[in-house]
C-alpha cells in the first residue's frame, strides 16, 4: 500500500478518536483496536479495486437478498427474491409475476431468512444460492450466473418455514423444515387439541444437478414440535440432518412459559439416506395437496407457475433407523455441525451453556439400543451417551454457531452481545468480543462448509442504536466485520445492512465473478413478443387486448408514436433491449400505469401492462439514464374514446 494513502488513514483514524472522544458511550474503547489505522486498511478497498468475497445477506422482512463485498461491506445488489420490486419491476412484469404465485394466490412479500450456497464434496461450489420464505412457506434457487430469482417452490404441509434453507453437502437436498406444527392435512378443529394431533413436516427438496430445478421428495411428518433450525451433516456424518426442537411440551398458548417448561427438548437426528432408500423401494404414503412450484426461463425471460396436487409423505416411525432424538438444553435455537461432521452444536437460548453431541456416540448409542424411552415411537438417546462437552461460555443467550479452517468455533450471544471464541473438541473458551448490539448469526465465508476461509466472521445485529447517524425511529440493521486471522478477534468495520438480515453466506470471489453473465444473447431470446430487429417492432389488436412489441436502444424507442389506443383497453408493452454490451439497460415506464416502470437488460424483454382510463396524449420514456440523449428517449400514446373508430397506427420519425 502506498505510504501516502497509510498517512493519509493515520491522520483521518487520529482526527477519528479525537473527536469520538467523551462520546464513545464505552463502546469504542482501545481494546477492541477498532480504530486503528491498520484495522483501517484491512477493510479499505481502493477505487476501482474488487473485493475478496460475495456475502450474500438475507433480507428478512424485505423478502429479497442482498450482495455485499467482504471486506469492504458495499453493497452491490438487492435481488428480489419474494418481495414485488419496482427497481427491475420483479413481482409488476407479466414475465415475472408468476414467480410469485402460490396455493393462495399472489403472494408478493415475504420473510427470508436462511440462505445457502449449493456444494460439491461439502465445498461452496457458486452455482446457486438458496433462500427460505418463512412466512408463506417457499424456497427459492437464485442462479449465481445471473444474479436472478430462477425458481421457487412452494412448501405444502408447512407453516413458518424457518428450519430452511440449507443444503446436503452435493446438494442432493434442499431441507425445509417447518417452525409451526399444524393439523396435516389441513382442517377445521379446535386448537386445543394441538397436542398429539399437530404435526411437523420436515421436507426434503431434491435438487437437480443439471438445472437446479427443485422437487419435493419426500416430507417426514414429525411429532408436533416447533423444528426451529437444521444444518446437514457433512464428511462423516454426511447422509444425516439434524434439526433443532422447541416447544416438545406441544403448548398451543402463551409459550414463553408453557413451551419453557422441559428442562430439555431435542435435536432430531434424520437418517435422510435411509428414508431416501425407503422411498426409492416403494416406502410412504402420496397424500393429496396443492402447492405452486415457479421456474423462470432466462431463454424466454418468462416464467410459469404450475400447482402440483400431490406429496409422498413418511412416517417416520416406519422406518427403523431413521429418526432420533437427541436430548438437549433447553430450548435450542441453533444447530450447527463442524466441518468434521462430528460435532452437532445445540445453542439452548435459555441456557448459558452450548451443548456439543458427538455424532460417534449417538452412533454408538443407536447400535447399542441404548434408548431413554420414545417420544411418539421415536427413540430418545441418552444425553450422557451421546454427549461430546459442554462449552462454558459464560455468556448468555446463545444462539448460532460458526467454525473457521483452524479448528475454532465462533458462536453469538443475543442477551449478553458477544461473540465467544471456542476450541472444537477441548471446548476451552479462547476469546470473547462484544458485539453492537445484541447479535443474531453470524456467518464465516463458508463456515457451514468442509472448507471454511477463516479470515472474516461478520456478526449481525439486531440493534442499532448510536451506531450511524440516526435516522428518525426507523435505523437499518448493522453488520461488524471482524477479523479472525489471529488468536484475538479484532472488531475493525460496521456497514448498515438492509431488511433484517438473520443469516448470510458468503464465498470466495473467485468462484463466482468470472462465471457472471453480462448479457443476454438476442439470438437466444425466445420471448413469444421479443423484437429481434428495430423493423419487427409492431402493434396487434385482439379485441380490447393491444400488444405493443416494442424496441429500445441508445436513444429511442421503436415505435414512439402510437395512435388508435382506447380507453377500457389492455395495453401490453413487450418491450426489448437491443443492446449487446454490459451495463446498458433501459427502463420503460408509462404515465397512470397501476405497475411499476421495468428496467430492461440487454437483449432481455419484459411486459408491462397498462389500462388507460383517460382520453388524450399520453407519454412513456426511459426511466435509466442511457446515454448524453437519455433524456431524448421518450414517446406518446393517443387515447381516444372507448367508441372511436381510429385505426390502430404507430411511427417512428413518421416511418
Ligand atoms: Cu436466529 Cu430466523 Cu436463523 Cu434470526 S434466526 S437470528
Ligand atoms: Cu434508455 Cu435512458
Amino acid at each position: 500500500m502506498k505510504t501516502t494513502f497509510k498517512l493519509i488513514m493515520l491522520l483521518l483514524s487520529a482526527t477519528f478518536l479525537l473527536s469520538s472522544c467523551g462520546n464513545n458511550n464505552g463502546k469504542s474503547s482501545g481494546s477492541d483496536g477498532a480504530l486503528r489505522s491498520s484495522n483501517a486498511e484491512k477493510v479499505y478497498v481502493a477505487p476501482g479495486e474488487h473485493d475478496e468475497f460475495y456475502a450474500f445477506m438475507s433480507g428478512g422482512y424485505s423478502g429479497n437478498l442482498t450482495v455485499y463485498g467482504l471486506p469492504s461491506g458495499r453493497m452491490f445488489k438487492e435481488i428480489p427474491v419474494f418481495s414485488q420490486f419496482p427497481t427491475s419491476g420483479y413481482g409488476y412484469s407479466e414475465e415475472t409475476v408468476p414467480m410469485l404465485n402460490t396455493s393462495f394466490g399472489f403472494v408478493p412479500w415475504d420473510d427470508s431468512h436462511h440462505p445457502d450456497i449449493s456444494q460439491t464434496n461439502g465445498e461452496l461450489d457458486g452455482r446457486w444460492i438458496f433462500i427460505n420464505g418463512n412466512n408463506t412457506p417457499r424456497i427459492a434457487r437464485i442462479s449465481l450466473k445471473t444474479f436472478e430469482t430462477e425458481e421457487i417452490i412452494e412448501v405444502p404441509n408447512s407453516a413458518g418455514n424457518h428450519s430452511s434453507s440449507f443444503v446436503t453437502e452435493n446438494t442432493e437436498y434442499v431441507v425445509a423444515g417447518t417452525r409451526f406444527s399444524i393439523p396435516v392435512p389441513q382442517k377445521d378443529m379446535p386448537i386445543s387439541e394441538y397436542k398429539g394431533n399437530f404435526k411437523g413436516a420436515l421436507s426434503f427438496i431434491k435438487v437437480d444437478q443439471e438445472t437446479g430445478r427443485m422437487a419435493i421428495k419426500f416430507q417426514v411428518l414429525m411429532p408436533g414440535f416447533n423444528y426451529d433450525l437444521s444444518h446437514p451433516g457433512r464428511n462423516k456424518s454426511h447422509g444425516w440432518f439434524f434439526f433443532t426442537t422447541y416447544n416438545t411440551e406441544e403448548a398451543n398458548s402463551l409459550l414463553e412459559v408453557n413451551a419453557s417448561q422441559n428442562d430439555k427438548d431435542f435435536i432430531a437426528a434424520i437418517n435422510w439416506k435411509k428414508i431416501e432408500e425407503y422411498v426409492n423401494n416403494g416406502g410412504g404414503k402420496i397424500m393429496p395437496t396443492n402447492y405452486a412450484h415457479n421456474v423462470y426461463d432466462e431463454h424466454s425471460h418468462s416464467a410459469t407457475s404450475t400447482m402440483i396436487k400431490e406429496v409422498l409423505t413418511v412416517d417416520p416411525t416406519e422406518i427403523p433407523g431413521a429418526v432420533y432424538l437427541l436430548p438437549t438444553p433447553k430450548s435450542p435455537h441453533g444447530c450447527d455441525v463442524d466441518p468434521s461432521g462430528e460435532y452437532i452444536i445445540g445453542n439452548g437460548k435459555l441456557s448459558a451453556d452450548l451443548t456439543i453431541h458427538s455424532f460417534t456416540k449417538m452412533l454408538d448409542a443407536i447400535e447399542n439400543k441404548k434408548f431413554d424411552g420414545d417420544a411418539y415411537g421415536i427413540p430418545i438417546l441418552n444425553f450422557e451417551d451421546i454427549l461430546a462437552g459442554t462449552v462454558k461460555s459464560g455468556g448468555l443467550g446463545p444462539l448460532h454457531t460458526e467454525f473457521d479452517d483452524k479448528g475454532n468455533a465462533y458462536t453469538t450471544f443475543f442477551i449478553s452481545s458477544e461473540v465467544v471464541k471456542w476450541k472444537v473438541g477441548t471446548w476451552e473458551v479462547i476469546d470473547r468480543k462484544p458485539t453492537y448490539y445484541s447479535v443474531g448469526h453470524l456467518m464465516i465465508p463458508g463456515g457451514n462448509s468442509r472448507k471454511p476461509f477463516g479470515k472474516y466472521v461478520v456478526a449481525m445485529n439486531k440493534i442499532t442504536k448510536d451506531r450511524y447517524l440516526p435516522t428518525g425511529p426507523e435505523l437499518e440493521h448493522s453488520a461488524q466485520l471482524y477479523d479472525i486471522t489471529g488468536d484475538k478477534m479484532e472488531l475493525i468495520y460496521d456497514f448498515p445492512t438492509h431488511g433484517e438480515p438473520h443469516y448470510a453466506a458468503a464465498i470466495p470471489a473467485d468462484l463466482i465473478k468470472d462465471n457472471s453473465q453480462k448479457i443476454y444473447r438476442l439470438d437466444e431470446n425466445k420471448h413469444p413478443y421479443a423484437v429481434t430487429n428495430q423493423s419487427d417492432a409492431k402493434v396487434t389488436r385482439n379485441g380490447n387486448e393491444v400488444h405493443i412489441s416494442m424496441s429500445m436502444i441508445r436513444s429511442h424507442f421503436t415505435p414512439d408514436n402510437i395512435e388508435g389506443i382506447k380507453v377500457g383497453d389492455k395495453v401490453y408493452f413487450h418491450i426489448t433491449n437491443l443492446e449487446q454490451d454490459f451495463d446498458v439497460p433501459h427502463g420503460f415506464a408509462m404515465i397512470g400505469a397501476n405497475t411499476s416502470e421495468i428496467l430492461v437488460m440487454p437483449g432481455q424483454t419484459k411486459t408491462i401492462l397498462w389500462e388507460p382510463k383517460q382520453v388524450g396524449v399520453w407519454p412513456f420514456y426511459c426511466t435509466d439514464f442511457c446515454s448524453a440523449l437519455h433524456q431524448e428517449m421518450q414517446g406518446y400514446i393517443r387515447v381516444s374514446p372507448k367508441e372511436s373508430n381510429i385505426d390502430l397506427s404507430w411511427s417512428l420519425d413518421g416511418e
